[in-house]
């Protein structure tokens, strides 16, 4: 089953493979005389997925207002489809990040849908983070590492029930992010607050199944405004070493604060064995959540960058998990999640057009301004037909958001999907 026409999908492609081909040759002819055969960086590009977010479909306005397009997702099969979409389209988005409870469903309806669009379930998203309709303890003080026992405990065993859903679907991994902090200096203590949330991440962890990774995400400000618990690498390292062997640092690129150097903290985190993953996004000046490689798209590849390295050297234990994490506030999500998996698809494949072997030299010899060419000489190449090729081979678009608009989908759901006020997201 497809949610875009293929005949449709076909007469599209026809109609640019040609010029496709000529600016895959010509650059295939380029890249070899660096020494690079085109073809390889074509197939690692086409093995390359990144997740997409459940909550990323339906439209955002985290801070404001929601301002709902039609069509909006009406619940996570809905959702599924519109990343049946983005997968069909792309070819680089093959699994689905689920955040519970917002997407919460019998498992075996999850399973056959996602069987039916040929989608797979990425890392489990807890959220200790909202209130929910009906339940005993509030969160408005914290969850993991609330003062009270009860609440604690409530926060502990949903984690323990996101776990359980994420067995039943395939997931092997559980994001944890929580908003716990204070809003004024003096509100809590910090050493006693983080044991309690130690305390309950060791029992969730206690309980993760062997083939697991639990990822703890750290966000430097926001619900809490004055001191956050886990509000940066250092505290999530610490956590994850506490924890054990299976416990990671989840690096969410617009959770730092400006001009922190991103690249730098995943260098580290490789390093120590203990780079969990990503939820890629952009950010002017917080957790703007803004499309991948829209501001700074030189970041993304500095940040690729020190994958690619580490993937090469074989860094041990390097296998991060890679999902988007964004809010739309004025696209058609389907567009920008289509877009931005491309850009960091793109990120990836000029990381890999480095010269290594020349960068380590010039750094040897300290040649800084020859070192930061080369960097740049692989970010300038224009990798876009590589990326095109791929996603043509694997039976994608070459023009993912042109089928798209051509497709008509968002007109044809409107009809299906009442209007909503508050879209399907779940985001408040
Ligand atoms: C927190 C966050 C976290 C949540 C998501 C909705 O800001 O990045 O990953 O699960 O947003
Ligand atoms: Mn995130
Ligand atoms: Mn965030």
């Amino acid at each position: 089953m497809t949610m875009i026409d293929t005949s449709l999908l076909a007469q599209e492609n026809t109609r640019s493979l040609n010029a496709l081909k000529t600016d895959y040759d010509s650059l295939g002819e380029r890249l070899d005389r660096q020494g690079i055969a085109i073809d390889e960086i074509k197939q690692k590009v086409s093995a390359y997925g990144v997740a997409i977010p459940s909550w990323g479909v339906g439209t955002g306005g985290t801070r404001f207002a929601r301002f709902p397009g039609p069509g909006e997702p009406r619940g996570i099969f809905d959702k599924l489809e519109d990343c049946a979409v983005i997968q069909e389209l792309t070819r680089a988005t093959p699994s689905v990040s689920l955040h519970i409870p917002w997407d919460k469903a019998v498992p075996a309806d999850l399973n056959a849908k996602a069987r039916k669009l040929g989608l797979g379930f990425d890392a489990m998203n807890s959220n200790t983070f909202q209130d929910q309709p009906g339940q005993s303890h509030s969160y408005k003080f914290g969850s993991l590492s609330h003062t009270d026992t009860a609440t604690r405990q409530q926060a502990i065993e949903h984690n323990l029930e996101c776990i359980e859903l994420g067995q039943a679907i395939g997931s092997n991994a559980l994001t944890v992010w929580v908003g716990d902090g204070s809003n004024f200096p003096g509100q809590s203590n910090f050493t006693r607050q983080f044991e309690r949330y130690l305390d309950s991440a060791k029992s969730i962890y206690a309980k993760l199944p062997d083939d697991w990774r639990l990822f703890t995400e750290h966000k430097i400000f926001e619900p809490a405004f004055y001191s956050t618990v886990v509000q940066d690498w250092g505290t999530n390292y610490l956590i994850a070493k506490e924890l054990g062997d299976k416990a990671y640092c989840l690096v969410d690129l617009g959770h730092h604060a400006p001009n922190v150097n991103i690249e730098m903290i995943v260098a580290r985190l490789v390093q120590f064995g203990k780079l969990g993953g990503f939820h890629f996004n952009d950010s002017k000046y917080g957790d703007d959540d803004l499309d991948t490689g829209s501001i700074d798209p030189y970041r993304l590849f500095l940040v690729f960058n020190e994958l690619v390295d580490a993937e090469l050297r074989g860094a041990p234990g390097f296998n991060p998990a890679h999902m988007l994490d964004q809010s739309h506030n004025v696209t058609d999500p389907i567009e920008s999640l289509m877009v931005s998996a491309m850009e960091v698809q793109r990120a990836y494949a000029q990381a890999l057009l480095v010269d290594r072997k020349a960068l380590g030299d010039f750094q040897n010899n300290n040649d800084a301004l020859s070192a930061t060419t080369t960097l740049k000489a692989a970010f300038r190449t224009d990798v876009e037909p590589i990326l095109a090729m791929a996603r043509h081979e694997n039976g994608g678009a070459i023009d993912p958001v042109s089928v798209y608009r051509a497709s008509s989908y968002r007109q044809k759901v409107a009809e299906l999907r009442p209007a909503v006020l508050n879209g399907g997201s779940g985001i408040v």
